[in-house]
């Protein structure tokens, strides 16, 4: 059950004394060696000592994006770069690229804790892992790649795209878990059906590993469904490793190794705490991490901590799903929107494939409108062959969006595989009202 009973195991109380030893450590190195974290703590006034109790990690301030971007390319690093082993970088479609550090230390803490992760939902040696992250400068690919041999499973590094190959090694290899964004995992199993392969029947897939980007409830029945595998919620950010944490077998919430992170869930606007259960911007302080510390980041994503124990019976920390980063929120006529209310709403109709997107304009008088573009489900073509009972379907659609989102897009109803498909990340929202 445990990759690593002692940690695992640990009671809250437990987690509690070991985070506040930790974090003391933690903020003590990156005071002493990190300049940005002396000058960040120097201006505020607080020095490591101040730590007294857990409490006390609110008096320091946090750390933003704009941080890294500032201090581009290493001015975060807290040591020498000949004891960098390995450098990633995000690809920055908003401004510089964020780099992120790592020396043999940080490797070996990220794959510690993704492993937990991956045994905590069901890997074993005797697995067949195909890796179809992208490989390189995103973390995805080989943050998974340490982690499966960790375990001791015959790792495929096929890396992203080449989605005929993936099918075929996915059968000749025999593998058995897959590891992707949604996306890409929504576009395989298409592919597949058409190709006339079952993935249910004619591989051995069981579990996969979706993450990278929001997906809702919805999808992973989708998921489920199409392919009969188990499919396991994975998060993480490049500066906080790569992907570091998973849910368990039980697939309600995900796991943060309380050994390794301290997690706080805060109101963006205000920067105070907020309760478990109330939806806020997750901050995330990684213990021990040397090459370049983390120690209160901002990591732009919605979520809320999750109260109850899982049944799992871990003591660690759960977060829920997350909804999205808050910078991926819209507003359309004063109402806040979440691409991933937009997934959840239409991925409860059967009409509806998995394929959308939001088209976000202005008109001439300044009037915003919100387009949800999606495929019919192919198994319902026949049904919605005539012109009238599209602009039916459109319209019971857009009815449908509007009670689950406070605004009434116009819906179009496209033909199937008439929209982009993704391999890594989607993008579904081209909002040209910023054009
Ligand atoms: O996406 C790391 C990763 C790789 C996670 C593979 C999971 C699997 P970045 O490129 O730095 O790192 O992007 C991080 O992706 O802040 C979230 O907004 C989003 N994200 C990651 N996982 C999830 C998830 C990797 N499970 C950003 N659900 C994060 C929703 C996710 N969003």
């Amino acid at each position: 059950m445990y990759w690593n009973p002692f940690a695992e195991k640990m009671s809250e109380r437990e987690l509690q004394e070991y985070q506040l030893k930790k974090l003391r450590q933690t903020v003590e190195i990156a005071y002493r060696y990190s300049p940005f974290y002396r000058e960040l703590y120097k201006k505020e006034n607080i020095e490591p000592s101040d730590i007294k109790s857990l409490d006390d990690i609110t008096k320091f301030p946090f750390v933003k994006k704009q941080d890294l971007r500032d201090n581009y390319p290493f001015g975060l690093f807290a040591i020498p770069l000949s004891q960098i082993v390995r450098l990633h970088a995000s690809s920055g479609t908003t401004g510089k690229p964020t780099v992120t550090g790592y020396t043999e230390g940080d490797l070996e803490l990220w794959t510690e804790s993704l492993t937990r992760g991956l045994y905590s939902a069901g890997v074993r040696k005797e697995d067949v892992m195909q890796i179809a992250y992208g490989y390189g400068l995103f973390t995805g690919g080989l943050g998974f790649h340490y982690a499966g041999e960790k375990i001791g499973a015959t790792v495929v590094p096929i890396s992203s795209g080449n989605t005929q190959r993936q099918l075929d090694l996915m059968r000749d290899f025999g593998s058995t878990v897959f590891a992707c964004t949604p996306s890409y995992m929504i576009y395989i199993a298409e592919y597949a059906e058409k190709a006339g392969l079952s993935i249910q029947g004619d591989t051995k897939l069981k579990i996969g590993f979706f993450g990278a980007e929001p997906w809702s409830e919805e999808t992973r029945k989708r998921i489920e469904d199409k392919t009969g595998i188990e499919a396991i919620n994975v998060y993480g950010t490049s500066e906080i490793g790569g992907p570091v944490v998973t849910e368990c077998y039980a697939k309600s919430g995900i796991h943060f190794w309380g050994d390794i992170y301290i997690i706080e869930i805060i109101n963006p606007e205000t920067g105070e705490q907020l309760e478990p259960g109330e939806k806020g911007e997750l901050v995330v302080t990684v213990l021990g991490k040397e090459g370049m510390p983390m120690i209160r980041w901002r990591t732009g994503d919605i979520t809320a901590m999750i109260a109850e124990k899982c049944e799992c019976g871990r003591a660690h920390p759960r977060i829920d799903r997350i909804m999205g980063r808050s910078d991926d929120m819209f507003v359309i006529r004063g109402v806040n929107v979440f691409p991933s209310q937009v997934e959840y709403a239409l991925m409860l109709l059967p009409e509806v494939a998995e394929h959308y997107q939001i088209i976000l304009e202005r008109d001439e008088k300044g009037i915003d409108s919100m387009i949800v573009q999606v495929e019919i489900n192919p198994d319902y073509s026949k049904d919605y062959s005539s012109q009238d009972r599209l602009r039916e379907l459109e319209s019971r659609v857009a009815e449908h969006l509007r009670t689950h989102l406070n605004v009434r897009p116009r819906v179009e109803i496209l033909e199937p595989e008439t929209l982009p498909r993704f391999e890594g990340k989607a993008k579904r929202v081209q909002d040209k009202r910023r054009l």
